[in-house]
């Protein structure tokens, strides 16, 4: 599964629990990003995911669910994206939540198609950040060291630095990127322009886009590009 996410530069992320026309979502589906990841904070159900499921497969590209909540677990996607929230005091949303899914559906559990996120919540304003209670106020340093538990001490194949809504602070995201050495390193948060989806692109080896589609599409859709021209700097 590793290997599958692995070309992934650009993915754009759709909440099912908020609205976009059949032309808005086939223009996201044919823009040339590499994969459609379907979540949301709240509002998620196993209804409105499903629907949104059925809509985006009328296209042909990897779609993933990000699950956040158990309810909304959802069959038929590609791929299963597991967050694990690294910066939270709360160990539901560590590995609470995550022994509830295992106790209720360990054995319908389709293993080969997980993969676990290690998410570094970094907006304190985000709803996630306020559903998990996430201690956002970190500087680079510790931001680093929860990437270092993520990438070295438990071997995640995901570190997700996540800014939802706001576009975050690239000296951070940098200090990140110096000492994460085999997790594939997702950014996402707040990317409304070329300029700031080629940022994070230079930095980061998957830049999530989500809440731009719902603003301004044209500015979602000129993030493909912005970010499949930017090679990732190589750092040494
Ligand atoms: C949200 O990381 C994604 O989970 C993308 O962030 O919605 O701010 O683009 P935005």
């Amino acid at each position: 599964m590793r290997q599958w996410i692995k070309p992934w530069r650009h993915v754009f992320k759709l909440d099912p629990d908020r609205m976009l026309a059949d032309g808005e979502l086939e223009a996201i589906c044919r823009s040339g990003t590499d994969a459609i990841l379907v979540g949301g904070s709240t509002g998620v159900t196993y209804d409105n995911t499903l629907e949104l499921l059925n809509r985006i497969r009328r296209h042909a590209l990897p779609c993933a669910l990000e699950i956040s909540n158990l309810e909304a677990a959802v069959p038929g996607f590609d791929l299963y994206l597991i967050p694990m929230v690294l910066n939270t005091a709360d160990t539901d949303w560590i590995f609470g939540q995550h022994r509830k899914a295992l106790e209720r559906y360990g054995s319908l559990i389709p293993w080969e198609q997980l993969l676990t996120e290690g998410y570094i919540v970094l907006n304190a304003d985000s709803a996630v950040a306020q559903l998990t209670g996430a201690d956002c106020a970190l500087n680079g340093n510790e931001a680093s060291a929860y990437a270092q538990i993520a990438d070295r001490l438990m071997s995640l194949p995901i570190v997700y630095i996540e800014y939802s809504g706001a576009f975050g602070d690239m000296r951070t995201v940098q200090s990140i990127r110096e000492t994460v050495e085999q997790a594939q390193l997702f950014y996402g948060g707040g990317i409304a322009t070329e300029m700031q989806a080629a940022e994070a692109a230079a930095l980061c080896d998957t830049v999530v886009v989500g809440n731009v589609i719902y603003r301004d599409l044209q500015q979602a859709l000129s993030t493909v590009d912005a970010v499949k021209r930017t090679a990732r700097i190589v750092l040494d």
